[in-house]
């Protein structure tokens, strides 16, 4: 806990009612970001970002829970998509969800081998999911922690390229187009590598 960072970046509990209360998180960068640790499934957003696999047909972790929420019809549409490769995303109608869209994304699993190809495929998630929003006309996007959970990509480094990758989107022509991206940590681990990393990406404003 780092009281500096904690007074920047409140943790707020999710409301799940409409809009409005995202537009309380802790605001940075032109207002345009937004951090939140709770239940992805609960937010009434454009978009939620799904950490999905290969096969787009479910697992555990946050897409298990996605798909919980959204109901069995989630998974025929996913079965029309064949499948989406590491780095890449798709997105489907949100069925029982709050959101308008749900965008699957597939993270790499992490191999410290493989480090910058890892890297890569992390920052294609971010960067095709953003890209996703905008060819749907979707004003605001919430990520899970991609690939930080069963994938085993290890937070601090995730949380990086995260901003990385969101920050150099918003940077150009279509950035312009998104209201918010909202990063949502589930894990203490996450919310702790969130804090430290934003603010060198995004300074308060
Ligand atoms: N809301 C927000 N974040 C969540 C939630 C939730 N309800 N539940 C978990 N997280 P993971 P991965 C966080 O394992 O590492 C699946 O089986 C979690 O704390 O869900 O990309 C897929 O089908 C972590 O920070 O995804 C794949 O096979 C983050 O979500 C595989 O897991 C991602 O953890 C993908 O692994």
């Amino acid at each position: 806990e780092i009281p500096t960072l904690s007074l920047l970046y409140k943790l707020k509990k999710i409301d799940p009612s409409p809009l409005g209360p995202l537009n309380d998180a802790m605001a940075v960068h032109n207002g345009q970001i937004g951090i939140i640790r709770g239940d992805i499934t609960t937010l009434a957003v454009g978009a939620i970002v799904n950490a999905a696999n290969k096969s787009l047909l479910g697992g555990g972790g946050v897409d298990g829970a996605i798909h919980r929420a959204a109901g069995p019809e989630l998974v025929l549409e996913c079965q029309t998509l064949g499948g989406c490769d590491t780095g890449c995303s798709k997105i489907t109608d949100p069925y029982k969800l709050p959101c308008q869209k749900v965008i699957h994304t597939v993270g790499p699993v992490y191999n410290l081998l493989y480090r910058k190809r890892c890297e890569a495929a992390l920052r294609g998630c971010y960067h095709s999911a953003l890209q996703l929003a905008v060819q749907n006309e979707l004003k605001t996007i919430a990520f899970s922690a991609i690939s930080t959970g069963i994938y085993g990509y290890p937070s601090p480094a995730a949380a990086r390229i995260a901003c990385s990758a969101v920050k150099d989107f918003l940077d150009g022509e279509d950035g312009k187009k998104l209201d918010k991206v909202i990063f949502v940590t589930y894990e203490e681990k996450d919310a702790n590598a969130y804090s430290q990393i934003l603010p060198r990406f995004f300074p308060p404003s």
